[in-house]
């Protein structure tokens, strides 16, 4: 299960990451030159503003009126004026340099990373000599650990040292070499024009983050000299360096604390790594990561790709006969996960924990208005449910801001969070007061969608004690918001105002829009929110009045509706879209990921919402792709949804410029462009989408099976209701299920043909539940063998 090369990493997203969920590295594999660059999940600019704007509350009403009266082109500009700054920025690290002292004239080189292991490997000979270099991200030990060997004795020579393209200085020991700094109080966006981007304050009293990061090397044989260029590793036959990189960053009070002192954290870390002996250091490392790695299998079938052929290559040449790099790309989702996101960790930013450049593209943030959600789509269903508490973590911080902004900016109750956020938890829209768009800068929906979250960990766990402490509190403030949110049209429903359909513009004549009422985003969001908050409190015995009050609202929202050639209608009129192929399909999230509509509980919204997607088209950037991979799964149609895998799979070079056409660059990164790593967790969702479905009450195995999927097999997925669910399939069928369940109940099972259920080699009798269900009593512990017949 490899990503693998035969030649150094030229571009960025051609070397191959490691990450411990909180430390993060590209390896490049040069061999005289090495660049690792390396990147620590807390080290982004800015420190923790007033971005709420009481302003905000004064020109609402008026927005709302224009709107009323459809005065678009006003109310698009006063809207600006309910805008806050915009989000800081994420940063590199630096980088850790080798210089090898053998020259770059190599033989029989291999770059690689096995994803089953957390590794990457490079080797190549020089004057007969093997040189072999292994790098991982321990968890366990928090560290980047880079082993180097010669094959022969006492050949092993080289220098290794650290920089960065953000402001520090460097320092070193008898056999360390470290370099600290204060990361810049503000980094403006990519897209925002100004001639001073990057701001740094005074370090003696700036409030933005102290960094620090610290290279050790232990080596066998030969001698060491650290000195300011570096760590000099003379005449050894191996040597192991290890990286740590620490910030000031307190999660606890969301700001920069000067207590926590990094240089210190760094030396206790790196003390307590280089004491242990490496092998006990990579044992560690791999019973950690298969720990997780090893939950999921998955065959697609027999792959014709030789097993030595470059990852680019492969992609290059991706047909039918290669499901194999299917595969890869579903595993690789969850590789990404493990090293991008662990407990006690910051959520998954856009990029993952990986980014070499001060000003990244968009800030390298979170963008609440699809793609930190769709980070998270896999989750749970790829059995990987603790990798989302950093995400429901976040989400505690946002609604504690967010209250404030909620009340600041709207005289609301509850919370809300807008298009962006940052490690400072912005929750205030963004835009710096009149830059933004509206379109993207304008949307207080953020905290809605993101409540999802907290349910859908709820229910693939059945977790009675995180519903009732953690998640049903949150869902209900951000409920809390919408109902103040929500205002009456002049038939008395209720609708949202403003509101847009990010990001896509409506025409109105031969002008175009942002801002108009209840998109059917909106309406989606706040749908199902009131639902699941209703269903929660129904589950934990409280709030009856408060589930009353959803229920009311929930009923006078206005109707979706069905527009012009069929489609589910996007905004609350049937306006013309500005771009009929637009990324974004927004309006279909009630689909997916949502659970709003399904084809038993609204059959013309679901066929309405299936020719949308397919007037939409199968084009879009890299995270359009994957979103419309999990559509089509609920659509049932597994070909459609094999077709946009392909279309991810499209290989894009290293420096494409920015563009709307996606697809995955050599190292498998998916590509806006530029990269995003959206689109690699939703492409390992929706995957896991066609072959288990459970958001109707029951499990549907294999619901959207491609023609070239004929025989396989999948492993360890998850169903809500706390169930574990293996498949094998031939000749396109279900052969057998085993569903192994972690609580006793009524287990649910769409029956498409005859079934025999054994558990532990006894029948287990079942009956008939209606919609082609078939119920069964499970017990919490116990596996069930479903076999067709
Ligand atoms: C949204 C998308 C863009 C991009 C950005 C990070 O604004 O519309 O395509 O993914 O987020």
């Amino acid at each position: 299960m490899n990503i693998q090369f035969q030649s150094p990493a030229v571009y960025w997203t051609e070397a191959l990451p490691v990450g411990n969920g909180r430390l993060g590295a590209m390896v490049f594999g040069g061999v005289e030159k090495e660049r690792i660059a390396l990147n620590e999940d807390t080290l982004w600019s800015g420190y923790p503003k007033d971005w709420n704007n009481p302003g905000a509350k004064e020109v609402l009403p008026k927005v709302r009126e224009l709107i009323t009266e459809e005065k678009y082109e006003e109310a698009d500009r006063l809207c600006k004026e309910m805008m806050g700054p915009y989000t800081q920025s994420y940063l590199p690290f630096g980088d850790l340099h080798v210089r090898m002292a053998h020259g770059d004239v190599k033989h029989q080189y291999s770059r690689k990373l096995d994803l089953s292991t957390g590794i990457v490997t490079v080797t190549y000979t020089v004057g007969g000599v093997q040189y072999t270099r292994e790098i991982f991200a321990s968890y366990p030990d928090q560290a980047i650990v880079v082993r180097l060997t010669s094959s022969k004795e006492s050949l092993l020579n080289f220098r290794a040292w650290l920089d960065s393209p953000i402001r520090y200085e460097s320092s070193f020991d008898a056999d360390q070499c470290m370099i600290s700094g204060t990361a810049p109080e503000q980094v403006w966006p990519n897209y925002y024009y100004t001639e001073n981007p990057i701001i740094y304050g005074d370090p003696e009293t700036s409030q933005a983050l102290k960094f620090h990061g610290r290279l050790a090397v232990v080596h066998e044989g030969g001698a060491m000299k650290a000195d300011s260029d570096g760590l000099h590793i003379i005449g050894a036959t191996s040597a192991t360096l290890y990286f740590n990189a620490a910030t000031s960053f307190d999660p606890n009070i969301g700001a920069s604390c000067n207590k926590s002192d990094p240089k210190q954290r760094t030396a206790e870390a790196i003390d307590a790594v280089r004491g242990k002996r490496y092998q006990d250091i990579l044992q560690h490392h791999l019973d950690d990561h298969s720990k997780l790695f090893g939950r999921v299998a998955l065959s697609l079938g027999e792959s014709k790709a030789p097993s030595d052929m470059p990852t680019d290559r492969r992609i290059a040449e991706f047909g039918s006969s290669d499901p194999g790099l299917v595969e890869l790309l579903f595993h690789y989702g969850r590789y990404l996960m493990i090293a991008s996101s662990r407990q006690g960790t910051q959520p998954a930013n856009l990029q993952g924990i990986w980014n070499e450049e001060t000003r990244a593209p968009w800030s390298s943030n979170y963008t609440l208005n699809i793609n930190a959600e769709m980070n998270y789509w896999p989750a749970e269903p790829c059995n990987m449910a603790e990798l989302h508490e950093p995400l429901l973590d976040f989400i505690g911080r946002l609604a504690l801001n967010g209250k404030k902004t909620a009340e600041t900016n709207y005289g609301a109750r509850g919370w809300v969070a807008h298009h962006n956020s940052d490690l400072w938890a912005q929750t205030a829209p963004v835009g710096d007061y009149g830059h933004g768009d509206p379109v993207w800068a304008y949307w207080p929906m953020g905290g809605v969608w993101l409540t999802q979250h907290l349910w859908e960990h709820y229910a693939f766990s059945g977790n009675d004690v995180f519903l009732r402490d953690t998640a049903y509190p949150i869902m209900k403030e951000a409920a809390l918001f919408c109902l103040d949110w929500l205002m009456e049209d002049q038939d008395g429903y209720l609708i949202t105002s403003p509101s847009t359909s990010p990001e896509l513009k409506f025409r109105v004549g031969d002008k175009r829009h942002a801002v108009s009422t209840a998109s059917t985003m909106d309406l989606s969001l706040i749908s199902e929110l009131f639902d699941n908050c209703i269903q929660a409190a129904e589950q934990l015995k409280m709030d009856e009045d408060f589930m009353m009050t959803l229920a009311k609202a929930k009923q006078r929202l206005l109707p979706l509706q069905i527009g012009k050639h069929g489609r589910l209608q996007e905004w609350s009129q049937d306006f013309e879209e500005e771009d009929v192929h637009h990324r974004h399909v927004s309006h279909l999230v009630g689909i997916y990921p949502g659970r709003l509509i399904t084809e038993q509980s609204a059959p013309d919204l679901f066929h309405a919402a299936r020719t949308s997607l397919e007037i939409r088209g199968d084009g879009g950037t890299g995270w359009s792709l994957g979103w419309k991979i999990g559509l089509w799964a609920r659509f049932k149609d597994g070909n459609r949804a094999e077709r946009l895998i392909s279309n991810l799979l499209t290989l894009v070079k290293g420096d494409a410029p920015m563009n709307h056409g996606g697809g995955v660059y050599a190292n498998l990164f998916d590509a806006h462009p530029p990269f995003q790593i959206d689109g690699n967790f939703a492409a390992t969702a929706g995957i896991a989408e066609m072959l288990l479905q459970s958001h109707q009450d029951y499990l549907e195995f294999l619901p959207a099976l491609p023609g070239a999927w004929n025989d396989g097999y999948v492993k360890g997925l998850r169903g809500r209701g706390g169930y574990e669910v293996d498949l094998e399939w031939k000749n396109g069928a279900l052969a057998k299920a085993e569903i192994a369940a972690s609580i006793t109940q009524s287990c649910k099972v769409l029956a498409k043909q005859m079934v025999r259920i054994t558990q532990d080699g006894e029948e287990v009798t079942y009956s008939q539940v209606g919609n082609g269900c078939i119920g069964f009593h499970v017990e919490s512990g116990k596996r069930y063998i479903v076999s067709t017949v």
